[in-house]
């Protein structure tokens, strides 16, 4: 393999729809399509390579959707890197961070499409261009996020029948606490004391209504607590923090390295949910779980409902760090109706299993594909 061959000849970018199985509802959105924007790095020696930026119900989940992400790419972030040196990641990203602030799904889906196809043009894991793995395979949480109490036991008991699930992750803060509470309290019955629970509040609460309410969660054994508070109030976060016996995961709150170091200071949060759509690339990714690390926080892999693709990309650096203390609730492919890839990550006996083979060990479903690009932009 030349340097020229790695040169890179073009970056294109679509928006894919994809349908969920069911509806997936947020403190603050719902979704029953999931919103991908589908990076296609293609180098000179003709070798294709795949990145993928997901998003949560248009500019809700966090400020980037898939007609922002995609302009970003096309206008401002592809063109600063034609012709450059794909395997020149620390070089490529610096000129992404000099093109755009922030934008980090958009800058993110680039690098990993960049990853993917230098290392299928050398013959290696995406995963040994990152250093190296250190573990093949992950404890997988599902999450529950229909709101119904019925349903949500249910496809619980399912996921832990058919032995791909038995760690859970509760999507609350839609209703008052006391009506998530109920619901709450029926999944623990059903389910047992063995089952984990963890639940995700996406901002839902003030101070006054975490202390309120938190003892509640906490008899009800649940073991880690995601984003109760708005993601700006660090302080807060910091008080509730100090009172309660659930551990509190940081996520909306942190993305850069710099907020981390800030939470990590006002004791915001004993837990880091770590995604690409927040780091702005695998690298990043790297350095962020070290300073949350350094910091003295827990490593939680985190999604934001990615495909194969996405999912593949978080696997390979989640795989790499020494320490990943909570596994990973990369559980995006099964919650999507089609998954946009026929060889991925796989799931069997409680775990997600990296995906094998140079790159990120994918290959797309193109036919899917076509189907679910939106066409006309
Ligand atoms: C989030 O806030 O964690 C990840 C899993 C899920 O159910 O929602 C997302 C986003
Ligand atoms: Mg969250």
């Amino acid at each position: 393999v030349s340097w020229r061959d790695l040169a890179i000849r073009s970056i294109a970018s679509s928006i894919i729809d994809a349908p969920t199985v069911r509806r997936h509802k947020l403190s603050n959105t719902e979704i029953s399509n999931q919103n991908y924007v589908l990076v296609r790095v293609m180098l000179e020696n003709g070798v294709e390579g795949y990145g993928e930026a997901a998003t949560l119900g248009g500019p809700r989940w966090a400020e980037e959707s898939v007609e922002s992400i995609k302009s970003a790419i096309d206008v401002y972030l592809a063109p600063v890197l034609i012709g450059r040196h794909a395997a020149s990641f620390e070089e490529n990203a610096l000129r992404l961070s000099k093109a755009a602030s922030r934008n980090n799904a958009a800058k993110a889906a680039i690098e990993a499409a960049m990853f993917d196809a230098v290392g299928k043009s050398l013959g290696l894991p995406v995963t040994t261009l990152l250093g190296g793995a250190v573990r093949s395979s992950f404890s997988i949480i599902w999450a529950l996020a229909s709101g119904d109490a019925g349903q949500e036991i249910e496809e619980a008991q399912a996921k832990i029948e058919r032995r791909e699930h038995r760690r859970f992750k509760i999507k609350i803060g839609f209703a008052e606490p006391s009506v998530d509470i109920q619901r709450l309290r029926k999944i623990r019955t059903a389910l047992g004391s063995d089952v984990e629970i963890i639940v995700d509040v996406n901002q839902g609460w003030s101070e006054a209504t975490a202390m309120r309410w938190m003892p509640a969660f906490a008899d009800l054994g649940v073991s880690l607590i995601e984003q109760p508070l708005p993601a700006a109030q660090i302080e807060q976060l910091g008080r509730i923090a100090a009172r309660t016996s659930i551990p509190i995961m940081v996520d909306e709150a942190v993305f850069t390295s710099a907020e981390i170091i800030r939470a990590g200071q006002a004791g915001s949060g004993s837990v880091i949910s770590l995604k690409l759509v927040k780091s702005g690339g695998l690298l990043e990714l790297k350095r962020a779980a070290a300073v949350a690390g350094a910091v003295g926080m827990e490593l939680y892999g985190g999604c934001l409902l990615e495909s194969g693709i996405g999912a593949a990309a978080h696997l390979a650096v989640f795989s790499t760090l020494p320490k990943l203390e909570w596994g990973t609730e990369q559980f995006g492919p099964k919650i999507l109706a089609n998954d946009l890839v026929l060889e991925g990550p796989t799931f069997r006996d409680f775990e997600v299993h990296l995906a094998q083979g140079p790159g990120l060990g994918i290959v797309l479903d193109e036919e899917r594909i076509k189907h679910m690009t939106r066409t006309g932009n």
